[in-house]
């Protein structure tokens, strides 16, 4: 009931009631739009209100009636805004007239679409070298849009396309692509359904992806177990309360996880080799636990994988893991009584410097028992933004595959760079280094997402010019360059007319279901251009009398975006005949070797058992390990409120979550006002110190010695060269930081 109240409450604020209506009903239906909030995928059967609380959020955060045009800009200096919270930046209502701050100006002033194009084409036609420029892609841009700007970037010369999924489910992909051959899951939602057991580790689906608890409830309804796996014990993993059912709203909801291990930060990798090491002492004592077949005929590896588990110690994993063998031995024998297992997991196990092979564990955990390949089985990244991987299928990659490359030359008549480009972690080493002129970004909020926040935005203070193409205001639009231009972009709500009809777009959930979104909304303004024709504008301009340019008809594919799906058909693999497969508000899977036919495109052409050194985080005396995480009020650096509901926490967001043990044990009491200081030791061995002042200290349940606070206020502690191994991603669950007194 408190959920949908308050996004009834959030969606008439912003909307009011009858464009709320018009808007909530057409969400995630075949002939609507694709909620722009999670890529958690729908099932073919639609409810009437096919949405979550925080869908709503979204939602009513784009299709808000509030606007800001010229006028608002001539009333705040770009340095008045500076001093805005992303919070009040992003409550002042959607863009409507493409702006520019010229260098030394104060404020920034209209300019015309023509003029503006025309500037950022100039740019970027007058780079010394194509590396000088970085191109930044935030998850919520379609499929088409996203193919056209890796196009638009690729004709240029570069691979610099760092995008969110650097920050999020990098790790995943990595792990997954060398492990599977693919990087990307290896479930549908049927598989879901279907499940014997359902671990779900580092993941918090009651605020993050609420649609997939109702997947949980119905695997539950069928009989499987859940197993949650967390440092904290979160709302919607403990007890549902589906609002689509009467017992839902009335009764007391569905108590969700069999089992909740209560980790300590870091301690997944382990605890996967823990599991393994139960299924392969089963195994000895009584056989029949491990698939033989599978691993004989599908596998490479495994003798090295098991060869190290064994040689780990029970003493090891429980320093490492916080928890008892006998709590870790009843998940194992959860996985003894399971036919079909899946692993889902989120931001929990992709942000550790030590991410890669804890996914890499989750791989072998799952190989031991054969569960990839077949109904009920196989792993579950659940991805963050609505088309995140969509975007990287497009090609929004910075390391895109030789084959990749091949084909786009091919169908454009042009040669792509093979040179790999910047990941966003390399972006800001190449502006701190003052390498980079031009930034420019395709949604997203690059200031105030990344990690180490001053050195970003010294960073991208020294670039001539940047470049938003936005829907709302936020931080990167006030962090700017000597130069800063913001074009004003359609959204997912917004009825889009381009060439005389309705143009509709398309995306990819986290399960690679393809299918068309159409907004139906009339949009803030009749003078917003969408994605793709500001994409397709900006081409036409960079590449006019430039020879070696890709070969595209820019005006036409403006014009009528199914001739960028007749593209992407001829480019990417698993779109043939992609109108016909959408039309009608079908969806259709893209081909998965490791789902479809148990084929594993990796080195050794088996699906890859490997062997990793137990990695975990070892915290100093009198230091605590913070995690940086989401509350239920904020759509990633863009929030809706102040409280966190499922966490009992109301009225701010600087506050750090302690174990209550901890908070006496440094000295403290709950409620005091503390600075966080991150403690970091660079390469060279020097000590680094960042400050993030005045958070509130709230005692909470997580194990002794881990600590938690909102992102992003706390990004300016993340080091910009602590990240993952492999992955490059930052280390945003795992900053060692100190509490010092105000
Ligand atoms: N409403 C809403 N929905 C969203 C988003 C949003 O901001 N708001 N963001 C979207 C995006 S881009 C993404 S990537 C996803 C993010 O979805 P999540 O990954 O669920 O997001 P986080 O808030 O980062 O939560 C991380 C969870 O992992 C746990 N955790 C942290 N460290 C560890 C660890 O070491 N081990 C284990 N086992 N658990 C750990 C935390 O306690 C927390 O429950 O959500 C997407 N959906
Ligand atoms: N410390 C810490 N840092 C993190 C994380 C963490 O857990 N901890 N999580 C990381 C993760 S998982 C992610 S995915 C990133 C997110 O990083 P980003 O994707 O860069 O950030 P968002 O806040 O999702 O971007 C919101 C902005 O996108 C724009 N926008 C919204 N819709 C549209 C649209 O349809 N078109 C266009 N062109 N623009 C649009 C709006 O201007 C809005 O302000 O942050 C990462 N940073
Ligand atoms: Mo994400």
């Amino acid at each position: 009931m408190p959920a949908i109240v308050h996004a009834l409450q959030i969606a008439q604020e912003q909307m009011g009631v009858v464009r709320s209506a018009e808007t909530l009903l057409r969400m995630n239906q075949k002939q609507g739009f694709d909620c722009p909030g999670c890529a958690w995928p729908e099932t073919d059967k639609r409810h009437i209100a096919e949405f979550c609380e925080n869908g709503a959020k979204a939602v009513a955060e784009e299709a808000t009636i509030r606007r800001i045009g010229p006028e608002f800009f001539a009333e705040h200096s770009v340095a008045d805004l500076q001093r805005h919270d992303d919070w009040w930046l992003g409550q002042q209502g959607r863009l409507t007239h493409p702006m520019i701050k010229e260098a030394g100006a104060t404020h920034y002033t209209p300019i015309s679409w023509d003029d503006a194009l025309d500037a950022v084409a100039t740019a970027l036609r007058g780079l010394d070298d194509p590396n000088e420029a970085v191109f930044y892609t935030s998850g919520r841009a379609s499929n088409e849009s996203a193919f056209l700007y890796q196009l638009l970037v690729r004709g240029l010369g570069t691979n610099n396309l760092p995008d969110c999924s650097n920050m999020c489910h990098e790790s995943s992909g990595s792990a997954l692509g060398e492990t599977l051959g693919v990087g990307k899951g290896t479930v549908s939602i049927e598989d879901v359904h279907d499940a014997d057991l359902l671990i779900v580790a580092g993941q918090n689906p009651g605020t993050n992806h609420p649609r997939m608890l109702s997947a949980l409830e119905k695997a539950k309804q069928r009989g499987a177990r859940i197993v949650a796996v967390n440092p904290l014990p979160e709302a919607g993993l403990q007890r549902f309360e589906n609002p689509q059912t009467v017992k839902g709203l009335i009764g007391g909801g569905t108590a969700m996880a069999d089992r909740f291990l209560q980790i300590r930060l870091g301690g997944d990798q382990a605890l996967f080799q823990a599991l393994a090491k139960h299924l392969l002492e089963a195994e000895d004592r009584t056989g029949g636990v491990l698939d033989h077949d599978f691993i004989a005929e599908h596998t490479s590896g495994v003798d090295e994988f098991t060869a190290g588990v064994r040689a780990l110690s029970w003493a090891e994993i429980e320093t490492a893991t916080g928890l008892a063998e006998d709590d870790i031995r009843a998940v194992g024998d959860e996985l003894l009584a399971s036919k079909s297992t899946i692993v889902c997991w989120a931001m929990g196990l992709t942000q550790h410097p030590h991410a890669v092979a804890t996914l890499r564990d989750v791989v072998n955990l799952l190989l031991l028992q054969g569960n990839v390949g077949r109904p009920g089985a196989g792993v579950c990244p659940v991805r963050g933004h609505s088309n995140v991987q969509g975007d990287r299928t497009m090609g929004i990659w910075e390391k895109p595959p030789a084959a990749f490359l091949d084909a786009l030359d091919a169908e454009f008549g042009f040669s792509a760079p093979r040179e790999p480009g910047h990941d966003v972690v390399d972006a800001i080493r190449a502006m701190r280094d003052g390498r980079t002129k031009v930034f420019m970004a395709l949604g997203g909020n690059f200031v105030s997402a990344t990690p180490d926040t001053e050195v970003v935005e010294a960073g991208i203070r020294s670039t001539e010019l940047t470049v938003q193409v936005s829907t709302k205001l936020n931080r990167s639009h006030v962090v700017t360059g000597r130069r800063a231009i913001i074009l004003p972009v359609l959204g997912r709500t917004d009825r889009d007319r381009r060439g005389g009809r309705e143009q509709r777009v398309t995306v990819e959930d986290s399960m690679s279901a393809v299918h068309a979104s159409r907004g139906r909304l009339a949009p803030p303004s009749d003078d917003l251009l969408s994605e793709v024709a500001i994409l397709a504008r900006i081409a036409q301009r960079t590449f006019r009398d430039r020879p070696g340019s890709p070969r595209a008809d820019w005006a036409g594919l403006e014009e009528d975006y199914a001739r960028i799906r007749g593209h992407i058909e001829r480019v990417v693999p698993g779109f043939d005949d992609f109108e016909e497969r959408i039309a009608g508000g079908r969806t259709f899977v893209l081909p998965n070797g490791p789902r479809d036919a148990r084929s594993f495109a990796t080195s050794t052409g088996r699906a890859r058992f490997t062997a990793n050194p137990v990695e975990y985080p070892r915290i100093p005396e009198g230091r605590l390990l913070l995690q940086t995480l989401r509350s239920h009020d904020q759509y990633n650096t863009t929030i809706y409120g102040k409280d966190d509901r499922y966490r009992g926490i109301h009225g701010g967001r600087r506050v750090v979550l302690v174990n209550p043990d901890d908070v006496i044990a440094l000295g403290f009491a709950e409620g005091d006002i503390v600075d966080l200081v991150s403690e970091w030791t660079g390469p060279d061995g020097v000590l680094q110190l960042r400050r993030a002042p005045e958070f509130r200290v709230v005692g909470y349940s997580t194990p002794r010695g881990n600590a938690a606070a909102y992102y992003p206020e706390t990004n300016v502690l993340v080091p910009l060269d602590s990240v993952a191994a492999v992955s490059n991603t930052p280390t945003s669950k795992s900053v060692i930081v100190r509490l010092e007194r105000r």
